[in-house]
């Protein structure tokens, strides 16, 4: 069943909701970008972050059709019904399965579901370090380190050499270009946007050696990770994304440290307001 537009509810951020929208957009299907912002206040001498444009308003009605109801969430209907998803990758593997964008059979249905749950640790590694708030900038440093470490160690505890061996055990009718066989699915878009986050924390932090050259990647000794960034950029159907509003948006929220604001840095909340309009409409 084809489905005519698709509602992306999300704060006016990259986030969980970034993939998402990519998807939608790449399948040529209308694309409702739903956003909320949340507000830095300087209260008492202290900062808080008020959410209330999505708690108190669309949060309490979509509660009432889905109980999980969360950010991000997609919302359409179809044969006449309304349908309401959340979990950020539940919202992957159902758009992957609309749009033939997980795999050609039960064997590669697995290996994208393996490879969305990896791409999530991948990414929560540098979002965890993105809203800690670290007492001086010598711990920020110390953390951005581990951090490194963690993602970009060669050894088998490192994230990204997974990828780069599950990209180089592919066979030789396989372009390497995408996760599974030689067609784009739900993973590719996950690990893409995930490596954007990483992008901005090498320039950022100074991890990367030659920040002339966008081959971060490669520089850091993973060619076969490099080569599949550095195609999806190149991906007429990603063009729209690349070219739109949402393309532009902050890394992470207002409450996070690094990737907030442009850049990598932390948003201004004394100089910066949020007029990100309460809807992106993105056409097929
Ligand atoms: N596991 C969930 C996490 C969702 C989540 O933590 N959403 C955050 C933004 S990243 C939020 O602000 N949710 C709004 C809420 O709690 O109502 C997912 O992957 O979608």
């Amino acid at each position: 069943m084809t489905v005519d537009k698709i509602t992306l509810g999300y704060w006016s951020t990259k986030g969980l909701g970034s993939t998402s929208r990519q998807m939608i957009i790449y399948a040529g299907v209308p694309l409702i970008s739903k956003i909320y912002r949340l507000i830095p206040k300087f209260e008492n001498n202290s900062l808080t972050y008020d959410g209330s444009e999505w708690h108190e308003k669309d949060k309490i009605i979509l509660k009432k059709k889905n109980s999980l109801i969360n950010l991000p969430y997609l919302q359409f209907r179809e044969g006449g019904k309304e349908i309401i998803i959340s979990q950020s990758i539940t919202c992957l593997s159902f758009l992957g399965k609309k749009f033939n964008m997980f795999g050609e059979n039960s064997k590669e249905e697995l290996e994208c579901n393996q490879l969305l749950q990896e791409t999530v640790d991948l990414r929560n590694i540098v979002t965890r370090f993105a809203y800690t708030h670290f007492e001086n900038e010598n711990d920020e440093l110390t953390e951005a380190s581990t951090v490194f470490n963690q993602v970009f160690e060669h050894s088998n505890v490192g994230k990204l050499q997974k990828f780069e061996h599950w990209l180089s055990s592919k066979s030789n009718e396989e372009t390497k270009l995408f996760l599974i066989g030689n067609n784009i699915s739900s993973p590719d878009f996950n690990l893409f946007d995930t490596l954007e986050l990483y992008y901005e924390f090498l320039k950022y932090y100074k991890f990367a050696k030659n920040i002339n050259s966008d081959n971060f990647f490669e520089q850091l000794g993973f060619p076969l990770v490099s080569k599949f960034f550095l195609n999806f950029k190149t991906l007429p159907k990603m063009q729209k994304y690349f070219n739109s509003i949402l393309y532009h948006f902050p890394f992470t929220n207002k409450s996070a440290k690094f990737g907030s604001g442009k850049n990598g840095i932390t948003w201004d909340h004394k100089k910066e307001i949020d007029s990100t309009p309460d809807e992106i409409i993105i056409d097929s």
